[in-house]
């Protein structure tokens, strides 16, 4: 008998679907009419976003060499005055790059191990490094232990 009530139940199913066919037939019209405007209105804010930042790649392009936020220079080995300015200071979140201005290679590492430059071949810049953590970092050669410098890291 359960059986027999189920199938009575989807028979009556084709005559709603046909009233909601009429139904969703003027929401279909209400909501084209809502999606084309909110088409618009999305294509509007979506061509403004990419053309903001555009400008910024274009700019910063122009410069052509690695440009860091706090330039330091290794002057040679020279102690505790190797490396210049000293100590240095940065902020967290910006960039540091050693230029090697001596005619041998230098690296600039520092002595926990939180960023390391590698080789610097004379004349070349580092790579810049984006300080991640707040704190006073001394740093070294890794090939002239004697080339010490500190950099300061601030919040
Ligand atoms: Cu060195």
């Amino acid at each position: 008998m359960p059986i027999v009530d189920s199938e009575t139940g989807p028979a009556p199913g084709p005559l709603e679907v046909r009233t909601m066919d009429a139904r969703s037939l003027k929401l279909t019209m209400g909501t084209l009419a809502l999606f084309a405007f909110t088409l618009i209105a999305a294509s509007c804010g979506s061509s403004s976003s990419p053309t903001s930042p555009s400008p910024a790649p274009g700019g910063g392009g122009g410069g052509g060499g690695v440009t860091a936020d706090v330039p330091i220079t290794i002057n040679g080995m020279n102690g505790n005055q190797s490396f210049s300015p000293d100590p240095a200071t940065a902020k967290v979140g910006q960039t540091v790059a050693w230029r090697n201005a001596d005619s041998i290679t230098h690296t600039a590492s520092a002595d926990g191990g939180a960023f390391n430059t590698g080789n610097i071949a004379p004349g070349a810049t580092s790579s810049p490094i984006t300080m991640t953590a707040a704190g006073s970092f001394g740093y070294h050669c890794q090939i002239h232990p004697s080339m010490v410098g500190t950099l300061n890291v601030t919040q």
